[in-house]
């Protein structure tokens, strides 16, 4: 498949130059490189730039076949009564009716991968060690790790490397265990760690991070499915997607610290996420008025208030907010009503944290920290 990667990163590095001119660093093309987003028609027009647009585009076309119905999948089949079955509920209850945006659980979870085949691990073979700087190396088993107490949280993540307005941020119901059990039994004597899964990926961050940590094997009411790193992934609230390692081999704990995978490729991605307010639908809804909604998320901040123009930045309004799912890690969706000024219009949206500070509005791609900035779209009248 190496024509195909070649493709795909021509398509990603012409679409990020496109946004930040000329050199294009090697490891941008490459963390776009093996991605898919949904691509329904919709939800690419949707999008707040033109550059974004062409990258969508681009690669939207030839990674078609790596998209994924997850959520779909796996809901049908939850008895309404469990307790899986009434957070879903409560998720689809608390969702906002707005025709073009992902409910508060998402029917297509984005993947970033590595390698062009996902790994499939074997579930009763599979085993996670825990090695380096502990005071009682460990291995357990998936019926080890799927015995110990189990928990179901909502936990959204979004990719470092998306754009602005990208599809790379999606939010679905985990089931796991939180890592607490297995890092008290080890006996944690380093403050970093580095978490390395069975396709050679490999990612470090502080043990700090990792002790609010969660091993899923369920999603969504089902089992992991193979594309979200099954059997077994690491969830770690507030940060950037790429250190949510899949197909979890082994936690080694470092007394010093290292690079990870895309860190050593230039990536700054370990740490808590960027807070962004996105932009996905613009409908008109027949009696004059315009709707526009989206999707905001600020980490373990979470979300206090998303604000709209719709005359460019000089005039703020309120947007009606989805009430927050229970977690620490969760999105909210947005939705905002006016009356059509008749004529073309720049809608601008930003979020404010859960501590008061206001999303920053100035502009930077996804490279090297995350994507920064406010989203905004012409909308004809
Ligand atoms: N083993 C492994 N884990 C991985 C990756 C990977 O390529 N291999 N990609 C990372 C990145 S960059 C992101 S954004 C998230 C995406 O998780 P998802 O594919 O379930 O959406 O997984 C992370 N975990
Ligand atoms: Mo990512």
């Amino acid at each position: 498949m190496l024509g195909l990667a070649l493709a795909l990163g021509g398509a990603a590095a012409s679409a990020v130059g496109a946004t930040v001119g000329a050199a294009v660093p090697l490891g941008v093309a490459a963390l776009a490189a093996r991605t898919s987003e949904p691509t329904t028609a919709g939800r690419r027009t949707a999008l707040g730039s033109i550059a974004a647009a062409v990258g969508l585009a681009l690669a939207g076309g030839v990674l078609g076949s790596r998209r994924t119905v997850s959520a779909g999948d796996g809901t049908a089949s939850v008895p309404a009564d469990s307790e899986v079955g009434r957070l879903l509920a409560t998720a689809r209850d608390r969702s906002l009716d707005v025709d073009g945006i992902e409910p508060l659980v998402s029917e297509r979870f984005y993947e970033v991968d590595i390698n062009q085949v996902d790994p499939d691990p074997d579930r009763d073979e599979w085993t996670l060690s825990v090695t380096g700087a502990v005071e009682n190396p460990g291995e357990y088993s998936y019926e080890d790790v799927t015995s110990m107490p189990a928990e179901h949280r909502f936990n959204t993540l979004r990719c470092v490397g998306e754009s602005l307005n990208g599809m790379k941020m999606d939010n679905a119901l985990w089931t796991g265990t939180p890592l607490t059990r297995i890092l008290e039994d080890a006996g944690l004597q380093g403050d970093y760690v580095m978490l390395r899964a069975a396709d050679g990926f490999y990612e470090e961050f502080s043990v700090a991070a990792l002790r609010n940590g969660f091993l899923a094997w369920g999603m969504n009411g089902a089992d992991l499915p193979r594309g979200h790193g099954a059997p077994v992934r690491a969830l770690i609230p507030g940060h950037w997607g790429e250190i949510n390692v899949k197909w979890l081999t082994e936690i080694e704990i470092l007394d010093e610290e290292m690079e990870g995978y895309w860190e050593e490729r230039g990536w700054h991605g370990t740490g808590p996420v960027n807070t962004v307010a996105k932009l996905h639908a613009v409908n008109r809804l027949g009696d004059g008025r315009i709707e526009v909604g989206g999707h905001a998320y600020a980490g373990t901040r979470g979300v206090d208030r998303v604000e709209v123009s719709v005359d460019g930045g000089d005039t703020w309004t309120d947007a009606e907010l989805s009430e927050p799912l229970p977690g620490d890690d969760v999105w909210r969706q947005w939705v905002h009503r006016y009356d059509s000024p008749g004529a073309e219009h720049e809608v601008v949206v930003r979020a404010t944290d859960g501590t008061g500070t206001l999303q920053p509005a100035d502009e930077r791609s996804a490279f090297p920290n995350g994507p920064s900035g406010w989203v905004s779209r012409t909308v004809r009248g």
